[in-house]
């Protein structure tokens, strides 16, 4: 039986010290991965941060392939992961971060387990632009997907832009996220499972087998678009999605 208090306050001290860990050498079954996970976040939480919603990863296409991996995972979200619109994120809290472009939605209903597309609309308040800073506790970046999902799914910050009319057609947007005014990635919102609508329905889906079901004011994330970007200090990045607008932020 794996400790499972023992791996989540090695994955937690980890990121604290902004310090990579070797890849875990149990063998973790996935519920195992999410106790620790779950075990990891209350440690947070007891430290007054406080859940804001949850980030859906391997949504795409794109970031299967980019990180060898083909499940579809998720993690809990904090307020102290959320970073300002056009705010500044300190490059040195973090071990080897990169960059995501997403779409977030904040919900005005709560959401159970079981919905339809057009039911899990319903419930949404506002879409905005989103960009996700990811950061591995893990040497290089590599992991299995119960290592990742045991290390809360490489969460740690997030930018949201300005929200924006939940009505909007999310099926084909383009999204093109640009370092110091270069585009780096080039994509369409069909890249997260077709509608990232479809990403939120998951979500409702997984937090509730989780026992923590979607509720109003949650912020859901759905997944990068396209493959991540390494970032290093003195970049400034920037999220454009047709339609509904931008997000940025610098690293300082
Ligand atoms: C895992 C998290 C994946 C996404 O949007 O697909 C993720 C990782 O790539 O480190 O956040
Ligand atoms: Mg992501």
């Amino acid at each position: 039986m794996a400790d499972i208090a023992t791996i989540a306050e090695r994955v937690d001290s980890a990121m604290l010290n902004a310090g990579a860990i070797e890849q875990l050498a149990e063998p973790l079954s996935m519920e195992e991965a999410y106790a620790v996970q779950a075990a990891s976040m209350q440690r947070r939480y007891a430290r007054g941060e406080r859940r804001i919603g949850i980030k859906m990863g391997f949504t795409s296409r794109a970031k299967m392939i980019q990180m060898g991996l083909d499940e579809m995972i998720w993690g809990r979200l904090t307020d102290a992961m959320l970073v300002e619109d056009g705010g500044s994120i300190d490059f040195g809290r973090f071990v080897h971060p990169r960059v995501e472009p997403e779409i977030a939605f904040i919900l005005k209903d709560p959401l159970p387990a079981t919905v339809t597309l057009a039911a899990a609309l319903l419930a949404v308040g506002g879409v905005a632009p989103a960009l996700e800073i990811i950061d591995s506790r893990y040497q290089n970046f590599r992991f299995s997907l119960t290592d990742v999902v045991a290390d809360n799914s490489s969460s740690s910050a997030l930018v949201i832009g300005p929200w924006a009319d939940p009505s909007t057609n999310l099926s084909n947007l383009g999204m093109i996220l640009e370092i110091d005014g270069e585009p780096k990635q080039i994509g369409s919102s069909a890249a997260i499972l077709g509608n990232p609508i479809r990403s939120l329905v998951a979500a409702a889906r997984l937090a509730a087998a989780a026992g923590e079901p979607l509720q109003a004011g949650d912020v859901v994330m759905a997944g990068g678009a396209t493959a991540a970007e390494a970032l290093s200090p003195g970049q400034h990045v920037r999220l454009q999605v047709q339609k509904i607008g931008r997000a940025e932020f610098r690293v300082k």
